[in-house]
């Protein structure tokens, strides 16, 4: 009877995460989130936001944390949405280099390629992937723009495969051999100047009645297991405890 109470309440707990995250939405588009976390040591965070509308994508990101400077310049962070993999993060084990940084192409099997290019202006196609003069720019920065979407990123978005990976490291971070490394996607550039610092997997908000609840992202189950493991603790602990408790009234 004990044991069943300790089940019951983290599950409950679990049920209210998911109601108080559920919005309200308008019936005649689709909004995504996605929590961007840190890739490669970057200590940055980060949200996305994407309200669709047909093809039309509005596109709210705020990150901050991201290297300030380069060359002293404020520091251009590359970003898109990647599309046609797993639709996940890259986790240390991606690094197949072994040099200690998840390099972009490292973390394609993962998040897959470039789909759309979140440019500040002007192309957001892939074309424009590596454009430093439409990067987000700086440690913090605020980015909103509405992009049309092709039809393999607006299937990937809709299959919940779409990723946001914005890119750029400080250099200083990275072990040494690896700051001398070129970029693997353009040569001229350090290894660091293009390496994923953010990632976090869009994720559709649905519209539907109260208690649906949400596809949780990746961290947030996570989360999840970690709460069901304290549960799972308590539940050994309140056992442990009701043992000797039995063990010293038997031998009173
Ligand atoms: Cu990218």
């Amino acid at each position: 009877m004990k044991k069943s109470a300790f089940l019951i309440a983290p599950a409950l707990a679990l049920g209210a995460v998911a109601l108080s995250t559920s919005p309200a939405l308008a019936a005649d588009s689709t909004t995504y989130q996605a929590n961007l976390g840190a890739i490669n040591g970057s200590h940055a965070s980060g949200t996305a936001m994407i309200t669709l509308n047909g093809n039309q994508a509005t596109v709210t990101e705020k990150v901050s944390g991201l290297a300030a400077t380069f060359s002293g310049k404020p520091y251009p962070h590359v970003q898109h949405i990647h599309i046609g993999a797993r639709g996940t993060c890259p986790g240390p084990s991606a690094d197949t280099s072994g040099d200690g940084v998840i390099s972009t192409t490292e973390g394609a099997p993962f998040y897959g390629g470039i789909g759309a290019t979140l440019s500040t202006s002007g192309d957001t196609s892939p074309a424009a992937g590596t454009d430093l003069a439409a990067a987000g720019m700086g440690s913090s920065f605020t980015y909103q723009r509405t992009i049309t979407l092709d039809a393999k990123t607006l299937a990937s978005l809709q299959s919940g495969t779409a990723v946001v990976v914005v890119h750029g490291l400080d250099p200083a971070t990275l072990p040494a051999g690896a700051q001398k490394e070129p970029s693997d996607l353009v040569p001229s550039l350090p290894l660091a100047a293009t390496s994923p610092a953010l990632c976090g997997t869009l994720t559709a908000m649905p519209a539907g009645a109260p208690g649906t609840g949400i596809a949780a992202p990746a961290q947030q189950q996570g989360a999840d297991l970690a709460l069901i493991a304290t549960g799972a603790g308590l539940i050994a602990a309140a056992g442990g405890v009701y043992g000797i408790r039995r063990r010293l009234a038997a031998k009173a």
